[in-house]
């Protein structure tokens, strides 16, 4: 092996990666990312439609690609501190500084190292966090650095769940890493799960449509991070407390009991933001929002969607104590998104005569359809 190699993966370790592993690019993907399009599964994400080219050829993304480096960063700490006990539930990764504050300048680090050790120019690479047109999964698949579970998560024997993915497409030829095998798999679905099934069980909202396979019509994460509009009716109740996320066929997983601790936290963690009531939360003005969630991921969902999502909290938390600020939002909120869902939660806590009475002059048929239905 070019000796340069270890060399570089010390470097990006050194960076704070806490994983570093290589794939070969041998010709387009065999991903089944088109039959899931075609399915309908990705909801109203149309960008993954428009890039779906892309995603299944680095060739498009980079010509003359020849590697990829996938590189993991653990998000599991000792001191994370979930929700307050039924307070409103936040996706572990959200409660950390916005990975284009940590991840990215990490990443940019990491091509000036590749520059400096092969004499390569920026012209021979190009990385993403997330946002990029790489199948990110199937390559830490492909380059071993995990396994892909029934939960669709890349599982790290290391890390268990709690792995952000980023990824370096290079024209350097790497030596390649090994995927993991097992001689009882015949597929790349579950290699490491056995018998066990409790993700698929423990879906709240019954987003999987097969072992590995997610419908984001019906995940929680797609559902209060993703979609724009109207969370659909009937998935209301599945949302539970999920205000932010869903990390529930995570968080069941039992490889979670190898997780280590991140090597050098890139993500910063912001456990503080789970401290936030219900109230807390249904009360927010626009600056309040502007300053908490400043350098956070949840500030792209601005505050009409947080706001959205906490009165679907609120109308499932069963509090009585919640309907005053609903009612507000029920009548006064500029935002139609954030009336019809504030009335549902009031008609589901009992208080629609309450609100019937103080309701007027709404024209909306987004929140005139609420009141109908409630
Ligand atoms: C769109 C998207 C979503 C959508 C759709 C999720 C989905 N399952 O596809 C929604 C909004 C629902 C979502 C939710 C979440 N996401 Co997301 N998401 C993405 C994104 C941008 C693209 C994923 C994609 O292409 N999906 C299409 C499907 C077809 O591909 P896939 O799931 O990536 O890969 C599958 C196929 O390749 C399949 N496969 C490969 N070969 C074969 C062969 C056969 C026969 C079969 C059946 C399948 C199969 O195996 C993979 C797993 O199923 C990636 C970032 C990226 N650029 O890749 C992040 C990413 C996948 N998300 C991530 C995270 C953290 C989450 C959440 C945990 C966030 C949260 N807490 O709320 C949840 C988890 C939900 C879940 N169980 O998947 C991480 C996952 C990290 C990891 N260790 O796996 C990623 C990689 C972002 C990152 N940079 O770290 N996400
Ligand atoms: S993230 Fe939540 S809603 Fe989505 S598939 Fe997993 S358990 Fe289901
Ligand atoms: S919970 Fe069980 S089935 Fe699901 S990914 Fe983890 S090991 Fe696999």
């Amino acid at each position: 092996m070019d000796p340069r190699q270890p060399e570089f993966r010390r470097r990006l370790e050194a960076l704070g990666f806490d994983e570093v592993r290589f794939a070969a690019i041998t010709g387009p993907s065999r991903d089944p990312l088109a039959e899931w399009l075609a399915a309908g599964r990705h909801a109203d994400m149309h960008w993954l439609e428009r890039t779906a080219d892309k995603r299944l050829n680095p060739e498009l993304v980079l010509p003359g690609a020849q590697s990829v480096v996938m590189l993991g960063v653990s998000y599991w700490s000792t001191g994370f501190r979930p929700a307050t006990s039924g307070g409103p539930r936040w996706a572990r990764y959200a409660l950390h500084a916005d990975y284009h504050d940590t991840i990215k300048p990490a990443l940019a680090a990491a091509g000036h190292v590749l520059a400096e050790l092969y004499g390569v120019t920026g012209t021979d690479y190009r990385y993403y966090v997330d946002t990029g047109p790489v199948l990110e999964r199937s390559w830490a698949a492909r380059a071993g650095l995990g396994f892909t579970g029934k939960n669709a998560m890349l599982i790290s024997r290391r890390h268990g769940n709690w792995l952000f993915l980023a990824a370096l497409l290079t024209r350097v030829k790497f030596a390649a890493d090994a995927p993991i095998k097992s001689a009882r798999i015949d597929g790349p679905i579950g290699l490491l799960c056995g018998k066990c099934t409790r993700c698929l069980a423990a879906c709240p909202t019954n987003a999987f449509a097969a072992p590995g396979v997610v419908d984001a019509r019906r995940c929680i994460s797609y559902q209060t991070i993703e979609n724009k509009g109207m969370i659909p009716r009937e998935l209301r109740a599945g949302i539970g407390n999920h205000v932010y996320g869903c990390d529930v066929c995570l968080e069941v997983c039992p490889w979670n009991r190898f997780a280590q601790e991140g090597r050098r936290m890139l993500l910063s963690a912001r456990y503080d933001l789970a401290d936030l009531s219900l109230p807390a939360l249904l009360t927010l003005t626009p600056e309040r929002f502007a300053a908490v969630f400043r350098h956070t991921p949840i500030k792209r969902l601005k505050l009409s969607g947080l706001l959205r999502n906490a009165c679907v909290v609120a109308g499932n938390s069963g509090d009585p104590a919640a309907l005053p600020p609903l009612l507000d939002l029920a009548t006064a909120h500029a935002s139609a998104l954030v009336r019809a869902h504030a009335v549902w939660a009031v008609f589901r806590l009992g208080g629609g005569a309450q609100l019937v009475a103080a309701r007027s002059g709404e024209t909306d048929p987004i929140v005139l359809a609420e009141y109908a239905a409630g």
